[in-house]
């Protein structure tokens, strides 16, 4: 027995083709389709409308309240399934229903409890994105959210995907806290699935509008912070001391006689060691292990480093040159966005496991 669950908000226009699709995929099976639907454009009604004519059992599950938007509509759809194996998928056909079978095959070998279909392993693409802007935001996100949870996320290229396969006998639903559209990366994060991913293309909308929106970003940063504000918090506290540090031994250094600009120097690269030997100890300590060596690790992070604030003071200068913004906000901005790329670049790259420490864990998250 399998359960589809497909949220759905405002998808009118994709029911019919969907369980069309949806019911030719599933020949064979047992199995249901269960709607939960938070419409307001008689999506509920279109789905029993057409359920009446559909080959596999379709059930309509409509909330009043919608809770917890797309990820309480997963969650709920969980609690509702017949059955414990579950196909979470959108309503819009992005994810192509043929893949159905593929993932209930995968998940049914007992070495996972969750099949993720990614956009982003080998074979798959995310073509469908509406446009090159929104493909940099998946992308960049994306690799943020692989940093914050370098060991959890290790095999898992694309953990923003909303369509994968779970055995929900496997997690407690109670540890969930859904909260907007990353459910997939919350069932990650605090639980501890065996994941596997297969890829997929990521099609084009079939009819309607992306419910994506900039306060789904903010929601999604939101969910970041609650679900590990430990390493980045800690990389930040040192990247602050650092700083600290930096312009005291600026003042220490001239007040001994020694020119600003060698003083500037000295300055920044005992903090750039410094930083780094502190966030060997304190950020990144059980990710050295299966990390390559030292040396080559002191020495990526120390290039990056350097390049990063020879790129940085330049892109200030020309944004408050160019553009006219105060220098203030442009400190202010250019600091926050080498902040993140640091924090990506040291847990993706520095700290990237070797080849074989990466192939020893490819099922296990
Ligand atoms: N039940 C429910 N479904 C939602 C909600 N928001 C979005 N969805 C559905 O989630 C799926 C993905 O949303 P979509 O707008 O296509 O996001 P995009 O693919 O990232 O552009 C679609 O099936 C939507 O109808 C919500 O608040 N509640
Ligand atoms: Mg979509």
């Amino acid at each position: 027995m399998l359960t589809v669950i497909i949220p759905t908000y405002n998808e009118v226009g994709n029911v019919a083709e969907l369980v069309g699709r949806v019911e030719a995929a599933l020949a064979g099976m047992e199995a249901e389709i269960l709607f939960v639907d938070d419409s307001t454009d008689g999506t509920d009604d279109e789905a029993r409308r057409v359920a009446r004519t559909a080959s596999v059992p379709v059930r309509v599950v409509h909330r009043d309240r919608p809770a917890g938007g797309l990820g309480g509509a997963v969650v709920e759809g969980f609690r509702r399934a017949r059955s414990s194996l579950c196909i979470v998928m959108d309503g819009d056909l992005q994810h192509p229903p043929e893949m159905i079978p593929e993932l209930a095959r995968r998940l049914a070998a007992d070495d996972v409890d969750l099949v993720c279909a990614s956009r982003y392993a080998d074979a798959g693409s995310a073509t469908g994105l509406a446009d090159a802007g929104r493909r940099l935001v998946s992308r960049a996100s994306t690799a943020i959210t692989r940093a914050m949870f370098p060991l959890r996320l290790r095999n898992v290229t694309d953990p923003m995907t909303g369509f994968f396969a779970i055995d929900t006998s496997r997690i407690d639903l109670d540890d969930l806290r859904p909260r907007g559209f990353k459910i997939l990366l919350e069932i990650i994060v605090r639980t501890t699935v065996r994941v596997a991913e297969v890829p997929f293309d990521f099609a084009d909308r079939f009819a309607g509008d992306s419910k994506a929106s900039l306060r789904q970003g903010a929601r999604f940063l939101h969910q970041l912070a609650l679900l590990r504000f430990g390493k980045m918090s800690a990389f930040a506290a040192i990247g602050a001391l650092g700083a600290v540090a930096n312009v005291a031994i600026v003042w220490l250094l001239t007040e001994l006689g020694v020119g600003y600009i060698w003083a500037a120097i000295i300055a920044a690269e005992v903090t750039i060691i410094g930083n780094f030997l502190l966030a060997e100890r304190f950020v990144f300590r059980d990710l050295k292990g299966q990390a390559r060596g030292f040396w080559h690790r002191f020495a990526s992070s120390f290039i990056f480093n350097n390049v990063e604030s020879a790129v940085r003071i330049p892109v200030m200068a020309l944004m408050v040159s160019a553009w006219g913004m105060a220098s203030p906000v442009a400190t202010a901005i250019t600091l926050a966005v080498a902040f993140l790329i640091r924090f990506t670049f040291h847990s993706l790259v520095v700290y990237r496991p070797r080849v074989e420490a990466r192939e020893r864990t490819t099922t296990s998250a």
